[in-house]
């Protein structure tokens, strides 16, 4: 987790090739207007703003059977992402990357992927989502590439053509940890089982609520030295507080589910980087999606209700000792 001393880098990815949902683009400019980066200054943290990134061009790319729309936009966003990724981690930023519709995560995980590799650290994400992303062009219904970001930042060679040059690091599939999924599609449920990713849907979070599943990614990082990627969809929360995105879903997260996860996260000193994805500022109400955004990231770098004795282990780096 950052610390005050890291700067946290913020980029912006006005992407929405990934959706057929028109307003994704707005995303970045909204989480601004909110107040993202002042919230994070007012916290005592340096921010650079890297700006919004713009796709570098693949018509060279590979064309994808089956189905998938966008695929060559898709590839060159990837790229353009990965270099800006690359750069921002060269500058020892923690990197904040402001959505644009889910497909941006490919990029990112790519490049942080490629950045732990070079560390002989294993890469874990945390996927907040209703959707596990884990199509690929022969299983999607939609055609929708951010329903399959999953699937190609883990190398599944059904999206590996699309990229060159190819993503060098995937992801281990038993290294994503997904929370609060409860939209699937039937082949999608398919290749998790195959893969063994740890899906932790609404049912299981109405049993036994986020704490548990969390730990268990808490102590995985852990026990194995990684590095922890946090990638957060909007519609992983309750529509009623969080209406501004193209896909809701009912019976999503609440709001203090979400922040107890985030603030847990901060407590565990492990996040190294945070996608923040699917906002659609044209179907907000008065800006309260990207308020709240704003306000569970500064859970996650670490604001809270009040300072408490610990019940984890915390990182020495912190400064809330
Ligand atoms: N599974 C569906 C599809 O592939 C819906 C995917 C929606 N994805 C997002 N991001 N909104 O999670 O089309
Ligand atoms: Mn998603
Ligand atoms: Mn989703
Ligand atoms: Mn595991």
């Amino acid at each position: 987790m950052a610390n005050q001393q890291q700067t946290i880098g913020l980029l912006g990815i006005p992407l929405q090739d990934g959706t057929h949902e028109k307003g994704c683009l707005m995303g970045p400019d909204a989480l601004r207007t909110a107040g993202l980066i002042q919230t994070l200054q007012s916290m005592g943290f340096q921010s650079r703003d890297y700006g919004n990134v713009r796709p570098q061009n693949a018509d060279d790319a590979f064309r994808l059977s089956g189905n998938a729309l966008n695929a060559s936009e898709i590839a060159g966003w990837t790229r353009a992402i990965q270099a800006k990724a690359a750069q921002m981690l060269q500058d020892n930023c923690f990197p904040l990357f402001m959505g644009g519709d889910h497909a941006l995560s490919i990029g990112t995980v790519a490049a942080l992927a490629e950045h732990a590799n070079g560390q002989d650290r294993p890469l874990y994400v945390l996927w907040l989502d209703a959707h596990p992303d884990f199509n690929s062009p022969g299983t999607s219904e939609s055609g929708n590439m951010h329903g399959m970001s999953v699937a190609a930042f883990c190398g599944l060679p059904e999206l590996s053509d699309l990229f060159e040059p190819k993503l060098n690091c995937p992801v281990d599939p038993t290294h994503v940890h997904m929370i609060g999924i409860r939209s699937v599609d039937a082949e999608e449920r398919v290749q998790l089982k195959k893969h063994q990713v740890h899906v932790n849907d609404m049912r299981l979070i109405d049993e036994i609520g986020v704490m548990k599943p969390l730990q268990r990614l808490i102590d995985d990082v852990k026990a194995n030295n990684g590095l922890l990627h946090v990638s957060l969809d909007v519609d992983f929360l309750d529509p009623s507080i969080a209406p501004a995105v193209g896909t809701t879903v009912p019976g999503g997260a609440t709001f203090r589910e979400a922040h107890l996860i985030m603030e847990l996260l901060h407590e565990s000193g492990l996040v190294t980087s945070l996608d923040i994805v699917e906002l659609n500022p044209f179907l907000d109400e008065r800006g309260k999606t990207a308020e709240l955004l704003t306000d569970l990231a500064a859970s996650l770098f670490g604001r809270k209700i009040f300072d408490r004795p610990t019940r984890h282990h915390r990182n020495t780096m912190d400064r809330h000792h």
